[in-house]
């Protein structure tokens, strides 16, 4: 699997490289927002893409989100006809390329939050990349925002 390739490659590479550390200058974090659920939950999810613009790839380990015990990173994916979200321990940014976090994929899951935030309330997101916390303000709506390539019709 991809996991241990990439585990092994970063192993070897470790051996005859410095510690590649993710710096802000090679990390760019778009479009953050969080999900405003009714306020008797205590979770939610955000999304953002992650843009690496170094020559290496990237491993995203985790995050922390204020207001939230705890985040983790989760994949919805359809089992057996159900969705599923499922825990993922690392999420790999390959260079020069970029992950998009978005509804029915990839997600942050903030749970245990002490509050849940409304529409409109910003909330700092800090994403593990390389070991290192790259943050981002994301902004709390209901839904995502349209866009170009989505077809958003109501009726
Ligand atoms: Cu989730």
């Amino acid at each position: 699997m991809s996991y241990f390739g990439i585990r092994a490659a970063l192993s070897l590479a470790l051996m005859v490289l410095p510690v590649a550390q993710a710096s802000q200058a090679q990390v760019v974090l778009e479009g953050a927002w969080v999900r405003a659920l009714p306020p008797t939950q205590t979770r939610t999810a955000a999304y953002l893409t992650v843009r690496n613009t170094g020559a290496e790839v990237l491993a995203i380990t985790g995050g922390t989100a204020s207001g939230a015990g705890r985040v983790e990173l989760h994949e919805t994916l359809e089992v057996d006809g159900m969705m599923r979200m499922q825990q993922q321990s690392v999420v790999e940014v390959p260079a020069g390329g970029s992950v998009e976090l978005a509804p029915g994929g990839l997600h942050l899951m903030l749970l245990d939050l002490q509050a849940m935030p409304a529409a409109g309330d910003l909330v700092q997101l800090c994403l593990t990349i390389g070991g290192e916390p790259v943050c981002v303000q994301a902004e709390t709506r209901r839904d995502a925002a349209p866009a170009k390539h989505d077809e958003h019709h109501h009726h």
